[in-house]
This record gives structure tokens, C-alpha cells and sequence, in this order.
């Protein structure tokens, strides 16, 4: 399988997330993609590439010109604020949530900051916009290798990417890769692309994204959002909309869920991929449905990964595989590696 691997992604390095009232260390640490790195080393899986260089119009169709603008400039209008701010993170305090307006621009940072994002728990760093930047650019060099005929390729970068919105982060997620490299793909000529997200969370930023697309299938199998982040969406009756209706799929399992329970969910939403007719696939991979995970909830073993990735080969389709979650820190390297292992077996 070939890599193609985000050298920046340490210069997004949040130091504390809000969590029920503290700040804690933060789960989404630099040194989750080291491990997946020394993972792929150690098994000599493939070459590892760097990306290629992009302009932002690749991001801004998928996310809003003025989100791009306020990710770039966040840091420095954030040092701006207080030259003590240099050593601290940001993160969001104000939302604009129901009933309030989302058209006017403020022009105070922490207010604007809020109109762009969810939750507290995703800092906003001096190298964000770097690595995230970088991580887009890898998903973008993913596609194209598999445009050139390779039968699949690896976007391994942090920070992940799934929950971030059009206009909004959160989750840890800044830019939407997956959605960026499904979009590629359609700019591409490739008529029909399948989103396929496995991670534990539900991707709701990239169900958004392509809620009211037919072109562009979204399955995923998720904690159920009644007890599981991101808890607003992510329910099995969200079927898409408008010319979109029917190409949105969500398999939400419970919490404690077991290989076999998953493993009958992936089935089925690959059936549902395959039935769309997909010329292209995008995996959304989070290896956070691991047993050890520590904040998610179901109990996949590290072996299991090599079934899940022979499962994603056995679609037969041209895959691109973007990096998303993952927390058991001394096995996610194991885990994601397991998986493209798995799928290069199978395909091949
Ligand atoms: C990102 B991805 C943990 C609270 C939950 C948000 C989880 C985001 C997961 N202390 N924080 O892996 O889908
Ligand atoms: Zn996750």
C-alpha cells in the first residue's frame, strides 16, 4: 500500500481539551501518527511518499472561503488578542446555537471562533492550519496515485478530519480529508464515490457535507449517537435529502458492540456501496473501535483488523484510505497497519 505521510501533522500539538468542566490532557497527540509511521516501517508495507503541493481551491470546494480564511489567520489574531496567548491554546467558549445568527461575521476573534466550531475540546494550535493544511494535501495526493492506476493509497495524517463541517471544526477535526478526497475524485470525471467511515465516532461533518449530494454516497458505522460523541446526528433514519435522499446510510451500534455485531454492519453498508453502483471508494479509517480504546466503546482485537481490510478490498473498488481516529496509542500503529495489510492480501 502505498503512504502518503504528513510530516507536519506534530505542528498541530493541543496541549488541554475541556472535558466535563476541567481541562485535561489532550487524546489526539502527535504521537499517534509516529506509531502508524514506525508500524509501516518495521513491515516495510509499501513505499512512503510525501504530498504534493496544492492551491486552497481544492479545500474551498468542500469548505467555505471564509472558514479557510478564518483557519489561517486564527493563530496569529489569536496572539493578537494578548502576546500571552503565545503559549496558550485557543479554544471556543461562545456558540451561536439556535436563534442566533450565523450570516454576521463579528469581528471579535473568540466570537468568531465560535461561529466556526462545536465543541471545546478541539484546540486550535500555532501550527493547525500547517498540519491540517499538509493532511489535506496528502488526501489530495491519494487521489491522485489511484487516479494514476494505483489500486489504493494511504493518507496518514493527524489531525483527523471527519467531524469537521463545510464551516465548522470540532472533534479534533479541522479539515474534512475524506470529504476533500471524495470531492477530487468527482472533480476528477469519477462519476459515483462511496464515503465508507469506520471509525467509532459518526462522521458528521462529511454526512454534511454530502447530505443533499447524489453523486457522493456517506455510510458509516458508529456508536449510537443516543449515548456516543458526536450525539446530534449520526441516526439511522437520516437518509439523505433532496436529490441526496438514499445516498446517506448510518449502522449505529450500541456501546460494547463485538467484531461479529460490527463486522454484519460493515457487510452491510458495503452491500449498500455496491448498490449505489460506487466507481470509487474513500475510507474514513478510525481505529478506535479497538477493545482498548480509551474513549470509545466497542471491542474489536488487533487481529480483527486484518478481516476488516480484506473486507474493504473484497468491494473490488479503486479505495483511498484517510487516517482518522484511534487513542490506544501503543497499538494504533498495529491497528491501521493491520487493516492496510489486510487489504493489500486480499486486492492483491
Ligand atoms: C474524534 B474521532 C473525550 C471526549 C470526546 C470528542 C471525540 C472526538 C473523536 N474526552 N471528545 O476519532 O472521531
Ligand atoms: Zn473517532
Amino acid at each position: 500500500m502505498l503512504t502518503i505521510y504528513n510530516d507536519q501533522h506534530p505542528l498541530h500539538h493541543g496541549k488541554m481539551e475541556m472535558y466535563r468542566g476541567n481541562l485535561v490532557p489532550c487524546v489526539e497527540v502527535p504521537a499517534r501518527a509516529d506509531y502508524v509511521l514506525a508500524e509501516l516501517q518495521s513491515r516495510k508495507l509499501g513505499h512512503i511518499e510525501a504530498p504534493q503541493g496544492f492551491g486552497l481551491d481544492a479545500i474551498t470546494r468542500v469548505h467555505a472561503a471564509r472558514y479557510v480564511d478564518f483557519l489561517a489567520g486564527a493563530w496569529d489574531e489569536w496572539v493578537a488578542l494578548d502576546p500571552a496567548n503565545a503559549e496558550r491554546d485557543a479554544i471556543p467558549s461562545y456558540w451561536p446555537i439556535r436563534s442566533f445568527r450565523s450570516d454576521v461575521l463579528p469581528a471579535s476573534f473568540p466570537a468568531r471562533m465560535g461561529l466556526f466550531s462545536y465543541d471545546a475540546g478541539s484546540p486550535l494550535t500555532s501550527g493547525t492550519w500547517r498540519a491540517a493544511q499538509t493532511g489535506a494535501f496528502c488526501a489530495l495526493t491519494a487521489v491522485q496515485k489511484v487516479l494514476q492506476g494505483e489500486r489504493s493509497a494511504f493518507a496518514l495524517t493527524r489531525p483527523p478530519g471527519h467531524h469537521a463541517g463545510a464551516d465548522f471544526f470540532g472533534g479534533y477535526c479541522f479539515l474534512n480529508n475524506a470529504a476533500i478526497a471524495a470531492q477530487a475524485l468527482r472533480d476528477a470525471g469519477v462519476q459515483r464515490v462511496a464515503v465508507l467511515d469506520i471509525d467509532y465516532h459518526h462522521g458528521n461533518g462529511t454526512q454534511a457535507i454530502f447530505y443533499d449530494r447524489p453523486d457522493v454516497f456517506f455510510a458509516s458505522v458508529h456508536g449510537d449517537p443516543h449515548t456516543e460523541y458526536p450525539y446530534y446526528l449520526g441516526y439511522a433514519d437520516e437518509l439523505g435529502q433532496g436529490a441526496g435522499l438514499g445516498a446517506n446510510l448510518n449502522l449505529p451500534l450500541p456501546h460494547g458492540s463485538d467484531f461479529a455485531r460490527w463486522r454484519a454492519a460493515l457487510a452491510v453498508a458495503l452491500q449498500s456501496i455496491a448498490a449505489f453502483g460506487a466507481d470509487a471508494l474513500v475510507v474514513s479509517l478510525g481505529v478506535d473501535t479497538f477493545a482498548g480504546d480509551p474513549i470509545a466503546g466497542f471491542q474489536l482485537q488487533s487481529a480483527d483488523f486484518l478481516r476488516v481490510g480484506e473486507d474493504l478490498a473484497a468491494a473490488g473498488l479503486p479505495t483511498v484510505l484517510v487516517f482518522e481516529g484511534g487513542y490506544a496509542v501503543a497499538e494504533v500503529g498495529v491497528n491501521a497497519v493491520n487493516v492496510l495489510d489486510g487489504f493489500v492480501q486480499r486486492a492483491g
